[in-house]
C-alpha cells in the first residue's frame, strides 16, 4: 500500500499532559515516528496542498492562534510547552485575548495538548500528508496510508484537543466533496470517540460519521460519544472496559451495514491502535492479530479508502499492529 509520511511532522515534541491532578510524560511522544516507520516501508513525502484545505474545516481564528500561541507564549515569559490553565464553559465570549492564556483556554478543551515551537509545523505537514494520500486514493488506488502524526480526530472547527490540533478525516473528507465526491464516510476506530469529527460534520447530508469507542461514561473525552447523540448522520457504538474482539466485531458489523446505506464514494478511516491490549492509556483487549482480520472487514465494503493515523500508545506492538491493519486491505 502506497503510505505517506513528511519528516516535520517529527518536530513536535510535547514534554509532558497534565491529567488526574499531575504531569505525566506525553503518551503521544516522538517514539511513536520509528514504531510505525519501522514497520511500513517506505513512504512517500506530500506535495503542499496549502492553507485553504485546512479553512474549509477549521476556522480562520482557531488557525490564527495556532500558528501564533507559541511566539505569544515566549514573549509572555513562559519556558516550555504552552498549556490553557482556565476554560469558558460553554459559550462564554472570548472577553481578554490580550492575554495568550485567555486564547489558550478558548481554543483548548484539555490540558493533554500543548503547544511547542514546531506542533504547527508538525500538525500543518501531517495535513498536507492526509491529502497526499487522499489524492492517491481519488487517482485510483484502491488503499492508501497517511501517517498523520500528531493525531486529528479530537479536534474540532476552532478546537484542540486529546493531541489533535488539525483534523485530517474532515479535511479530507472536505477535499474530497470538493474534488467532486459525492458522498464520504468516516470510520472512527481508535479507542476514544472521535468528537472532533462528529462536531464538525453533525447534521451533514453528504458525510456521515461512525465511531467504535470506549464508554465516554468511564472514558475520555467523556462529553462526546454516548449513544444517544446517534441521530441522521451520526452513529456512536460505545463499548465496555475489557472488550475483545468478539463484542468488538459485532459493532463493527453495525457501523458497516449503517456505512453501506449511505452508499459513500469513499471511505475514511480513523484508525487508532490504541484498542490493543498492551496500550498504557486504554483498555481494550485486542490483539495484534485482531487487525488485519478487522480491516479486512472494513476492505469488504469495496469502497476506495483513505486510512489516517490517530492514537496507539504501546510503543513496543505499535508498528506491529499499524502493519497487521494495513495488511488487511492487501
Ligand atoms: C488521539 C488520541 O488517542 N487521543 C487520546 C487522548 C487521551 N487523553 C487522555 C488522558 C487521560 C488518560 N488517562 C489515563 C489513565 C492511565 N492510567
Ligand atoms: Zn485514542
Amino acid at each position: 500500500m502506497r503510505c505517506f509520511w513528511d519528516e516535520r511532522q517529527r518536530s513536535h515534541a510535547p514534554a509532558a499532559e497534565f491529567f488526574n491532578g499531575e504531569l505525566h510524560p506525553a503518551a503521544e511522544h516522538q517514539g511513536r515516528v520509528d514504531a510505525i516507520l519501522g514497520a511500513i516501508g517506505s513512504t512517500e513525502a506530500p506535495a503542499d496542498y496549502g492553507i485553504e484545505p485546512i479553512l474549509r474545516v477549521h476556522s480562520r481564528a482557531y488557525v490564527d492562534f495556532l500558528r501564533e500561541a507559541f511566539a505569544q507564549w515566549r514573549s509572555a515569559g513562559r519556558d516550555g510547552d504552552a498549556f490553557p490553565y482556565t476554560f469558558p464553559i460553554v459559550g462564554r465570549r472570548p472577553l481578554n485575548f490580550d492575554r495568550i492564556d485567555a486564547s489558550l483556554g478558548h481554543f483548548s478543551f484539555d490540558t493533554s495538548t500543548p503547544i511547542g515551537e514546531r506542533t504547527w509545523d508538525a500538525a500543518y505537514w501531517s495535513v498536507q500528508t492526509a491529502l497526499a494520500a487522499l489524492d492517491a486514493v481519488l487517482v485510483g488506488e484502491r488503499a492508501a496510508f497517511a501517517f498523520t502524526r500528531p493525531p486529528g480526530h479530537h479536534a474540532g472547527r476552532n478546537y484542540l484537543g486529546g493531541y489533535s490540533y488539525l483534523n485530517h478525516a474532515a479535511i479530507c473528507a472536505e477535499a474530497a466533496l470538493a474534488a467532486g465526491k459525492r458522498s464520504v464516510a468516516i470510520l472512527d476506530v481508535d479507542y476514544h470517540h472521535g468528537n472532533g469529527t462528529q462536531d464538525i460534520f453533525a447534521g451533514r447530508e453528504d458525510v456521515v460519521f461512525a465511531s467504535i469507542h470506549a464508554d465516554p461514561r468511564t472514558d475520555y473525552p467523556f462529553f462526546w460519544g454516548h449513544a444517544d447523540e446517534s441521530r441522521g448522520n451520526i452513529l456512536n457504538l460505545p463499548l465496555p472496559r475489557d472488550t475483545e474482539l468478539a463484542g468488538y466485531g459485532d459493532a463493527l458489523t453495525q457501523a458497516l451495514d449503517w456505512i453501506e446505506r449511505s452508499r459513500p464514494r469513499l471511505l475514511i478511516v480513523s484508525y487508532g491502535a490504541d484498542t490493543h491490549e498492551a496500550d498504557p492509556i486504554s483498555h481494550f483487549k485486542l490483539k495484534t492479530s485482531d487487525y488485519a482480520p478487522m480491516a479486512r472487514r472494513i476492505a469488504s465494503l469495496g469502497v476506495p479508502t483513505l486510512i489516517v493515523m490517530e492514537g496507539g500508545y504501546a510503543v513496543d506492538a505499535l508498528g506491529a499492529n499499524v502493519a497487521a491493519f494495513l495488511e488487511g486491505f492487501e
